[in-house]
């Protein structure tokens, strides 16, 4: 897996090949510390308060772990998953109880919904007073049960060291996922004996990574009579590693590719086999390949309803193969007529060699006419202003030519991260990191201060949108006292863009509660930033885009935000309006593709 715990082997697994296991007095709290170093943990993002005191009295000492001090704990959640999805490694974020572990609430959520794993550590009531509506009192796990891929609530010191090592081998391994640990403040303060390695108690939890051979030959086998076939390629594949894999794959077989949200850059996009993203805002040729499709792939993917539009009309010729790691995701919105349970890579890798074992090889010479000639026809495009404004679409090609393909990027929730997705060339996997599941406004920025401090070397833009960045701008703080030196790109359109675009097509322009009045500067995001510590720029004209992109690459020392004012009209084409069939795609306001008299 690429999700993985520092640590070499699971703690269980130790146990068996040291001599003696370690163990020593010491408080729960210290266990807690203990057990976190143990597992290779170097960042926690949290904020402290009464339940949780005791634990932040031994992190204050340790060498090994760095806490990182928060404004708002929704900031600790959603920097524990930039960290983890620019690092490969478990992100941890600690809160105490009641509301700075229900703030954590919607970053696990997100994880859930995007397959992040992170452990969240909150602190708890003390365990005689569970239940008595106690000061600062709330069901944490009770609360994020449904959102949790596992939750555990700790009342005995000696289940700490333990439950820290199940934590983190739950949310790396199999389909990752969030895990919260709440300990109550008894259990942090009394003592017990911290053994390390623990034995970890975890009957029934047995992922299968390892594909059923009979369905990978079958699988090759309809690749091979397939004439239309698409790789659709979604989150899991990167989750896996496996990038080089279904590289190889791909270029074996030589059918074309999609990525989702969640897979961007997983497979580079300039390659000649890419036809772009699917969905709601997916390429014409991304979209009309997999309607068109004999043969659909679906490596890592869950048929989401942003990739299908209805669902009935979706992909109407097509027979599936779906592989997934969470056999709950197989057949669950469309039935898989071959359907794999397994790790992406080791899928991909024995499709590779199935393929090859396969005496036929598929031939779809004429495929690749009709896709090229919809490449041709409906390439990604938008409309320029007249009153000289910037188009946020020509701020995101800038972008991308400027900064380059080994940053990384990140993305708030709205039209901007639409045009960040479609306008910005991804070549790496891991490079655009967002909230695709849950679409969470406010993901942009925290997201990009966990991403550069699990990555110090690699340059990180935030490309947020007015609406987002006034969620949680106050990680601009942490940034500048910590020193993580990110780029924010606001694209400031004066509107919840996207809530604005449903309400022209869709609601007569009646443009309820989504003007924002950036107009009149409340806020001055120049000046908000400058009152965080950052250098805040303003750009206001397609021809100064350049120079201000490249002025913030030169400052490294401290984070900057360019308040990029652009056009409030701007919209998301192509669109598949919501519940519609992806066969009625819009490239621009009215304005259907024409398919093939063929199809
Ligand atoms: C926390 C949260 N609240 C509400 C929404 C609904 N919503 C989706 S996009 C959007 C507008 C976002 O505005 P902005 O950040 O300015 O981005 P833009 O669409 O203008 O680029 C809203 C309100 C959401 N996704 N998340
Ligand atoms: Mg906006």
């Amino acid at each position: 897996m690429f999700y993985a715990v520092k640590q070499a082997q699971p703690p269980n697994k130790l146990s068996h090949t040291r001599n003696e296991p370690m163990t020593e007095q010491m408080t729960g709290a210290q266990a807690l510390v203990r057990a976190l170093e143990h597992v290779g943990v170097d960042t926690v993002f949290g904020i402290p308060g009464g339940a949780i005191l005791p634990a932040y009295d031994p992190l204050y000492d340790s060498v090994k772990v760095r806490h990182v001090l928060v404004r708002h704990e929704q900031g600790a959640g959603h920097a524990a998953q930039g960290y983890a999805q620019a690092t490969g490694r478990v992100g941890v974020c600690m809160a105490t109880s009641g509301p700075g572990a229900t703030n954590l609430v919607t970053p696990i959520a997100d994880a859930y919904m995007d397959s992040v794993p992170i452990v969240a550590i909150t602190g708890q009531v003390t365990s005689d007073a569970i239940g008595t509506d106690a000061f600062q009192e709330a069901d944490i796990s009770g609360i994020t049960m449904p959102i949790t891929k596992h939750n555990f609530l700790v009342t005995d010191p000696a289940d700490i060291a333990r439950t820290i090592a199940e934590a983190f081998h739950i949310a790396s391994t199999g389909r990752p996922g969030p895990v919260l640990v709440d300990i109550s403040k008894d259990a942090l303060t009394n003592r017990t004996t911290f053994q390390w390695p623990p034995v970890m108690q975890l009957p029934g939890y047995r992922p299968v990574t390892r594909p059923h051979s009979k369905q990978i030959r079958e699988a090759a086998k309809l690749i091979a009579e397939a004439r239309r076939p698409v790789l659709y390629v979604g989150g899991g594949v990167h989750k896996a590693g496996a990038s080089a894999e279904l590289l190889a794959f791909a270029e074996l077989t030589g059918i074309p590719v999609v990525t989702t949200l969640m897979a961007r850059g997983t497979f580079p996009d300039s390659h000649r086999q890419h036809l772009g993203m699917p969905g709601m805002h997916g390429s014409v040729p991304a979209v009309g390949a997999l309607q068109r499709a004999d043969l659909i792939v679906g490596l890592g993917v869950r048929f989401d309803d942003r990739v299908t539009g209805n669902l009935d009309s979706f992909a109407p010729h097509a027979k599936v193969v779906h592989a997934d790691i969470d056999p709950a995701e197989i057949s669950k919105n469309r039935h898989a007529d071959v359907p794999i349970v397994g790790d992406c890579k080791e899928v991909i890798t024995e499709l590779i060699n199935a393929v090859r074992n396969e005496d036929r090889k598929g031939d779809y010479s004429e495929w690749w006419r009709q896709l090229d000639a919809y490449r041709e026809t409906y390439p990604l495009g938008y409309t320029e202003f007249e009153d000289g404004s910037i188009a946020p679409q020509y701020v995101m090609q800038r972008l991308s030519a400027i900064v380059g393909p080994d940053a990384i990027f990140t993305a708030g929730v709205g039209q901007h991260q639409m045009w960040a997705a479609q306008f910005i060339g991804y070549e790496n996997p891991g490079s655009f990191i967002n909230s695709g599941g849950a679409g969470t406004m406010g993901f942009a920025l925290p997201a990009a201060m966990g991403a550069k401090m699990g990555r110090p070397e690699a340059t990180v833009w935030a490309v947020d949108g007015d609406g987002c960045f006034q969620m949680t701008n106050q990680e601009l703080a942490t940034c500048a006292i910590e020193g993580v030196p990110i780029k924010v790109a606001i694209i400031n359109n004066g509107n919840l863009g996207m809530v604005r675009q449903w309400q022209t097509l869709f609601y007569n322009q009646r443009y309820s509660n989504t003007n924002l009045q950036t107009v009149r500067r409340i806020p001055d995001f120049v000046k908000l930033a400058e009152a965080y510590g950052c250098v805040g720029l303003r750009c206001e004209r397609p021809e100064d885009v350049d120079a201000i992109i490249e002025k913030a690459m030169e400052i490294n020392d401290v984070p900057v935000v360019i308040d990029f004012v652009v056009h409030e009209d701007a919209m998301v084409w192509p669109m598949v309006a919501a519940g519609t069939s992806n066969d009625d795609i819009k490239f621009a306001r009215d304005m259907a593709p024409v398919w093939d008299s063929e199809d």
